[in-house]
């Protein structure tokens, strides 16, 4: 067996080198989840060949940019789902229309992804997600599992902390990770504390439009801005955010964001925000509707917490938020009741940019320290309102209970999980019947594909003492992962047809191409098993247009048949895209390269597959 080694890079390692001996750990090692690989436990995540799992999974893909889709309690891969990096198995980011919703951008990094929400439960209609690398945000329709829309965050740089909707999705909030001037223009790092800001942005979402919004935004502090989450029940009108580099450090972050004892959990009133905004109390800014706490006051509130706080978790009942610490090995319990209290009362210590500061002692109920467990991150919830911590440092997941703080079980992971997620966990009634360790290191785990290993998540049963019983690779990387009942989700089986989309085209004898200038529309077909381009035309099947000409291909899929989705590609002119039964798609290029070019369906759709082909011929202009 393999030595445990330390984690060479990342805010942790100087902590762990100064706080534990890693052979500690060496005795945690996969053998311990092979003999508890029992019959039984293969049996509980054995899903026969043809029966479904209980559960989705949506893990997010990191910087893939996408989502994957995978079953509970099997853990088989399902689908992954491009969100917002091109991929070339559906088109996605080829085709007008999702090209266009990339905004150019051709990758992102998906951290955090979050269910639409009804009465704080999920109610299976969209799938929200942010892009920490490209500041944009996505919505996902779970009738289609294809995205809907994206949009730019202005102001912002990497929404790390999102996205969590709020009770009945009236908002996700998208604070910044990183600072940076308003319009993110040049500015000196010398002038950071006056000119940098921390913006926040509240986005709705319109489900009958299908469109993500910007309904105003919030200049907090130049501070990085973590993880959050929304009040439920009692606390709905409420969100939580943690905060790091208070400090308004410029450089060397690692250890300039780590010297006060105390970072911040920002504490705000949307309801009231909203109020605010509705009364004119904002500045208008890059075109947006920009609060600025130190003018347009209340709402915004601080709590201190130990330093450099990483989640922060609200529980089932909504009546408390739990904050752990990077690098404090503690989870801090916090009471939205106290917290309320201490508003009313004004029981301030002090201010920072014009935000009251909440006394610690007026808002903590219990600090939380486990033996031993070292590097709390994220917390989830059973159906008893038990929390499970994810201990990174440690390689552990600890059960104790928020009420007394007491310890009730601890499984060791394989290794240094980062989030977990539990059936249901982050709702106002979790599901307590699994949990998903999500782990950045999955060593020795499975056959190895060379220096770089592949993430693990792990599956513990949860209904009893803690077990893992069941592990998958992933990609990089699951920051953050939703379990949802699988009887929730009503997906389509075809797209219906829709008789005002100009660009479809139903009728064979209808199928035809159209010259405007150099401009040439392609209305066309794609049924098992060809391609009908022009139905008048000599060969249907054929494309001729000139060197130079903007060609716009308009395909519909007539199959009206669960499961057949045709592709077309053009051989050597780098396009592809996807019709799924009954959609219509458009690409659109310039046929800058003369000569002859095959084109063909990218997916197996008959036995006749191999025939669905045709020539795109670009006449050269001499
Ligand atoms: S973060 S490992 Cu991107 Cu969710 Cu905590
Ligand atoms: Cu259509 Cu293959």
């Amino acid at each position: 067996m393999k030595k445990w080694v330390p984690i060479a890079s990342g805010l942790l390692a100087g902590f762990v080198a100064a706080t534990i001996s890693f052979a500690d750990f060496s005795q945690s090692t996969n053998t311990q989840v092979a003999s508890g690989s029992t019959k039984s436990n293969a049996e509980k995540v054995y899903v026969p060949f043809g029966e479904k799992d209980d559960y989705y999974l949506f893990a997010s893909g990191g910087h893939s940019g996408q989502m994957f889709i995978y079953g509970v309690p099997s853990m088989r891969h399902i689908r992954t789902v491009p969100v917002f990096s091109q991929d070339s198995a559906t088109g996605y980011g080829f085709d007008e229309h999702s090209k266009k919703m990339m905004g150019g951008y051709t990758w992102g990094d998906l951290h955090h992804p979050a269910f639409s929400e009804t009465k704080g439960d999920y109610d299976g209609k969209y799938m929200f997600a942010t892009d920490v690398g490209n500041s944009r945000a996505a919505a996902m329709d779970l009738e289609t599992f294809t995205v809907k829309d994206i949009i730019n965050v202005p102001n912002t740089s990497g929404p790390h902390c999102a996205a969590f909707v709020t009770e009945n999705t009236e908002y996700m909030f998208l604070p910044t990770r990183f600072a940076v001037p308003i319009g993110s223009e040049y500015k000196s790092l010398d002038e950071y504390s006056d000119q940098y800001r921390g913006v926040m942005s509240a986005v709705t979402f319109d489900q009958n439009k299908e469109k993500l919004n910007i309904a105003y935004q919030v200049a907090l502090p130049p501070w990085s801005y973590d993880l959050s989450d929304a009040g439920k029940k009692s606390s709905a009108d409420w969100a939580v955010m943690t905060t790091y580099n208070t400090e308004e450090a410029t450089t060397n972050l690692e250890i300039n964001a780590s010297q006060a004892d105390r970072d911040y959990i920002v504490l705000f009133n949307w309801k009231e925000l909203e109020k605010m905004v509705a009364e004119g109390q904002y500045d208008e800014v890059t075109g947006q509707k920009m609060i600025f706490p130190e003018k347009h006051k209340g709402g915004i509130y601080l709590v201190p917490v130990a330093k450099s706080p990483h989640g922060v978790d609200v529980t089932p009942d909504g009546k408390h938020f739990i904050a752990s610490g990077k690098l404090a090995p503690s989870m801090t319990v916090f009471s939205f009741e106290k917290a309320f209290e201490a508003v009313k009362n004004q029981d301030f210590s002090g201010e920072r940019n014009g935000i009251p500061i909440l006394k610690y002692e007026s808002v903590m109920e219990r600090e939380v320290n486990p033996e031993n467990a070292l590097g709390p991150l994220h917390t989830q919830f059973d159906d008893k309102g038990m929390a499970y911590t994810t201990m990174f440092i440690s390689s552990e997941i600890v059960k104790w209970d928020p009420k007394t703080g007491e310890t009730l079980d601890r499984v060791p992971v394989q290794y240094s999980p980062g989030h977990s997620v539990a059936a249901e966990g982050d709702t106002v009634s979790p599901d307590g019947k699994w949990l998903i360790a999500l782990n950045k290191i999955a060593k020795d785990s499975y056959l190895s594909v060379g220096p770089s290993h592949p993430e693990s998540m792990q599956l513990i049963d949860i209904s009893g003492k803690m077990k893992v019983i069941q592990s998958s690779p992933v990609n990089p990387e699951p920051h953050y992962a939703q379990i949802i009942k699988a009887d929730k989700i009503k997906t389509i089986e075809v797209y219906p047809k829709d008789e005002n989309n100009k660009l479809a085209t139903y009728k064979q004898e209808d199928a035809k191409i159209v010259r405007n200038g150099n401009e040439v529309h392609v209305y066309g077909i794609a049924m098992r098993s060809k391609f009908i381009f022009d139905a008048k035309a000599k060969r249907p099947d054929v494309i001729e247009v000139n060197q130079g000409d903007k060609v716009f291909i308009h395909l519909t899929n007539t199959d009206f048949d669960e499961d057949i989705t045709h592709g077309f590609a053009i051989n050597s002119y780098n396009l592809n895209m996807e019709v799924q039964p009954g959609q219509t798609n458009t690409l659109e290029f310039t046929a800058d390269k003369a000569g002859t070019f095959p084109l063909y369906c990218t997916n197996f759709c008959s036995a006749l597959h191999q025939e669905m082909t045709g020539y795109f011929l670009v006449k050269p202009t001499k």
